[in-house]
């Protein structure tokens, strides 16, 4: 932190009330993070009922208290991805009234949230590598933001989201993967898993921080960001929420009562993302 690599993320609270304002530093900076975003006891509420589902399932060691989400030996990450339905508590903070009535004035509009949700809960070790959101959602409107929610206090050493600073400006990435649909074109997500390597031959700088329950950053489709690694023993649990104006077009995998999701993807085989980026000459 502080190097050339790594540096903190700025905060927006003192603009948060103009969305104007708020407008102009995502064209400048390409994410919003505004600390105290939630309501931070709605957010431990949501946090009670994800670690009780985990428990119910074994994947805590029991012989802390719940709420540190210590990972039982041997346990491994959860699917948590979808519409969560049986979670209302959470559901509470991502869908909830002041965080639509925040969007809707970001947006100028009437905004909607997709029914699809990316919650996680990380375990040891893992982290997510560096992308675009366009490649997974980026079949209606390309004016739809990512919210990205900590489901409790995540410090970096946790695994927390990172940002690119400048590759929202990185043209050639953004006109080769960045017209990739994971689906369609059956290429990997992940543009790279090497964050230096990103830097070191395209520039930039990224940014991250570490995250108190309430906090939330959010950021447009053509960013490139990843999370830190979770070197911790415990599970990093967290969510990716997705944002747009009700009256533009919506990618159908993610929006309806039952999102269908990944399911109807192409029977091609996998392209790795080697051999993709080989194929574009972006190496
Ligand atoms: O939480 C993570 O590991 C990744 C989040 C992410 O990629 C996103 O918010 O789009």
């Amino acid at each position: 932190m502080g190097g050339k690599y790594l540096t903190e993320l700025r905060s927006s609270n003192d603009i948060a009330d103009s969305p104007q304002a708020l407008r102009e530093r995502m064209d400048e900076d390409g994410y919003i993070l505004i600390r105290g975003f939630h309501d931070r006891l709605k957010v431990l509420a949501a946090r009670a009922q994800i670690l009780d589902k985990m428990n119910q399932k074994g994947l805590l060691d029991s012989a802390f208290p719940i709420d540190q989400a210590v990972i039982r030996s041997g346990a491994k990450g959860l699917d948590l991805k979808g519409t969560n339905v049986d979670l209302p508590a959470y559901l509470d903070v991502v869908n909830s009234p002041s965080v639509m009535n925040f969007f809707d004035r970001y947006f100028g509009g009437p905004s909607l949230t997709y029914n699809y949700k990316w919650l996680r809960a990380v375990p040891t070790n893992a982290f997510t590598g560096a992308h675009y959101d366009i490649v997974y959602m980026g079949r209606g409107t390309q004016r739809v933001h990512t919210l990205w929610t900590p489901i409790g206090d995540i410090p970096v050493e946790m695994g927390t989201l990172a940002i690119l600073l400048g590759s929202q400006h990185f043209e050639r990435i953004k006109s080769t993967y960045g017209k990739m649909d994971v689906d369609r074109d059956r290429v990997e997500g992940h543009f790279s898993n090497d964050p230096v390597e990103l830097v070191d031959k395209f520039g930039g700088q990224w940014a991250t921080t570490s995250f108190h329950a309430g906090d939330a950053i959010f950021f447009g489709m053509h960013i490139m960001h990843a999370s830190t690694v979770n070197t911790t023993n415990r599970y990093r649990i967290s969510c990716d929420t997705r944002y747009q104006l009700a009256t533009e077009s919506v990618d159908e995998r993610w929006a309806g009562d039952s999102p269908k999701g990944h399911g109807g993807r192409s029977e091609m085989p996998l392209l790795k993302m080697e051999e993709a980026r080989k194929r574009w000459n972006v190496q």
